[in-house]
């Protein structure tokens, strides 16, 4: 049993979200899924996501290929989610590329690439101009 763990906030949930998480569930047998808290948001960013934390797990409990989602609190407690959920692959966007190598003595870590032209913020500058 190959158990794969991947982070991310998922807000305004999009086609290179699916992405990822197809793509990560495939390098395992079950993936969990940890969704950052609007906390932890916004002392990276200096602001909150547009969807709550609540509405962002709710989103990813319902793809079919997630078997667990939980919240990342912290960007440092990562090698305790993946001792925690018994994690043997940490898989991330290349956005991320060598950003968690630190946890390879732990666990495989895999960055894959992007999905182009698409990201959360195009889509709220989009919206937020009218632009058509
Ligand atoms: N992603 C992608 N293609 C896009 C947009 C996003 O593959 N066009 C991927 C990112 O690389 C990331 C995941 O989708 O692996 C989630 O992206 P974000 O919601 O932007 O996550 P982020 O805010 O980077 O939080 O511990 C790490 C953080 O929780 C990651």
């Amino acid at each position: 049993m190959t158990r794969v763990i991947t982070f991310g906030t998922f807000d305004v949930f999009h086609v290179g979200h699916v992405n990822i998480l197809e793509r990560a569930a495939k390098y395992g047998d079950e993936l969990i899924v940890g969704v950052s808290s609007d906390k932890l948001n916004f002392s990276k960013k200096n602001k909150y996501p547009i969807y709550s934390q609540e509405d962002r797990i709710k989103i990813i409990q319902c793809i079919k290929f997630v078997k667990e989602v939980f919240i990342e609190e912290s960007l440092e407690e990562k090698l305790n989610y993946i001792r925690k959920f018994k994690a043997d692959i940490l898989v991330m966007g290349d956005d991320w590329e060598g950003r968690f190598d630190w946890v390879k003595d732990e666990c495989k870590v895999v960055y894959l690439p992007r999905t182009p032209s698409i990201s959360t913020t195009e889509i709220i500058e989009v919206v937020r101009s009218g632009r058509k």
